[in-house]
C-alpha cells in the first residue's frame, strides 16, 4: 500500500465501530456491488487486494439452495494485532471519468473498543493519512430505547478520541448507520446524534446503510454509493455557512434579517 501511495493518489478511510456493527459487512457489499457492476455511478477499475475481498465476501457468497446464510461475514480476527491490512479498490466515476483509489482497512471491533475504553492509539497510525473517516453504528442498537443513549454517548467519546488523535483537525467523519433493512432511523434520533456531534464541535454526515437486507423493500447495497459519494468527497458535510436566497421585491430583508434569524 505505500508503495502504490508513492506513486499516485490514494483515498485512505479510518473505519471505525464497535464489534459487530457492520464495518466488514460494508465492505463485503460495496465489492460485491461494483464487482457486480451494480453500484450506480461507479465503474471498477481495479483492486490489489482481490483474494483478501473474496475472503471476506465468501460468506455471502455460501448460499443454501437459494437460502442467504445466517451470517454473510464472520467476526474480523487480525494476522497482526498492530498493523492493520488494507483492502484496495479502484474506481471510476461514470459522470466524468474520475479515478478514485481507496484504501480500506478491515479492523476488528476490539480496536474501536480499546480506543474508546483506553485511548491505546499507536496502532491508528495509519489514521493519520485518512482523508475521511466512517464511524459504524449498529442501527438497531440505535433504534432500541434501551440501548440508544448509550451508543450516542460511544459515538461522542469517541470523537473526542479523534480530536485528540487529529489535534483538533478530524478528516472528513459519517455515522454510517446500518441495519437500514430493520427499519428507518427517526429524525429524533438522528437529531440527537447530530446534537452530540455537534456539541463536541466534530461535523459529521450521518449516513443510512444496509449493506445486506432481510427486507423485500430495501436492497442490498441501500445507502453505499451516497457512502463512497461523501467520501471520495462530492457532497458537503457541513451545512451551507450563509445560505444563498434569492431576493424578493419588497420583501424588506434587510430590516428583517435579525428577526428570521
Ligand atoms: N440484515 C442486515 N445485516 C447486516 C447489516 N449490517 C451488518 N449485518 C450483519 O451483521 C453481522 C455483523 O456484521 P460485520 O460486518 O461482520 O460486523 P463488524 O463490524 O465487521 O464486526 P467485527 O469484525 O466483529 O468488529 C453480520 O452477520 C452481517 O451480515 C445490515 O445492514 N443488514
Ligand atoms: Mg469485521
Amino acid at each position: 500500500m505505500s508503495g502504490m501511495m508513492a506513486s499516485r493518489y490514494v483515498t485512505v478511510v479510518g473505519i471505525l465501530g464497535d464489534p459487530e456493527s457492520g464495518k466488514t459487512a460494508c465492505l463485503v457489499s460495496l465489492y460485491l456491488m461494483v464487482a457486480n457492476a451494480q453500484m450506480e455511478g461507479w465503474a471498477f477499475a481495479d483492486s490489489r487486494s482481490l483474494m483478501a475481498f473474496e475472503d471476506i465476501a465468501r460468506g455471502a457468497r455460501d448460499w443454501n439452495a437459494g437460502h442467504p446464510p445466517q451470517q454473510m461475514t464472520v467476526h474480523t480476527e487480525m494476522a497482526d494485532d498492530r498493523r492493520p491490512g488494507f483492502l484496495h479498490l479502484r474506481l471510476v466515476r461514470k459522470a466524468d471519468g474520475r479515478r478514485v483509489d481507496l484504501a480500506l482497512p478491515d479492523l476488528p471491533g476490539e480496536w474501536t473498543t480499546a480506543l474508546i475504553g483506553t485511548a491505546q492509539v499507536d496502532r491508528f497510525e495509519f489514521m493519520r493519512a485518512a482523508e475521511a473517516i466512517w464511524v459504524v453504528v449498529d442501527g438497531r442498537a440505535l433504534a432500541s430505547k434501551d440501548r440508544r443513549q448509550g451508543v450516542i454517548s460511544r459515538v461522542g467519546q469517541l470523537s473526542e478520541r479523534l480530536k485528540t488523535m487529529f489535534d483538533g483537525h478530524v478528516p472528513r467523519m459519517m455515522i454510517v448507520v446500518t441495519h437500514r433493512d430493520a427499519g428507518e432511523m427517526a429524525e429524533s434520533v438522528s437529531t440527537r446524534l447530530a446534537t452530540e456531534l455537534e456539541r463536541r464541535e466534530v461535523p459529521a454526515r450521518v449516513i443510512p446503510v444496509a449493506p445486506f437486507s432481510d427486507s423485500a423493500e430495501i436492497k442490498p447495497g441501500f445507502g453505499i454509493g451516497e457512502l463512497i459519494g461523501v467520501t471520495v468527497g462530492d457532497e458537503p458535510i457541513l451545512p451551507e455557512f450563509w445560505p444563498e436566497s434569492p431576493p424578493q421585491k419588497d420583501a424588506r430583508s434587510y430590516l428583517r434579517y435579525r428577526r428570521v434569524q
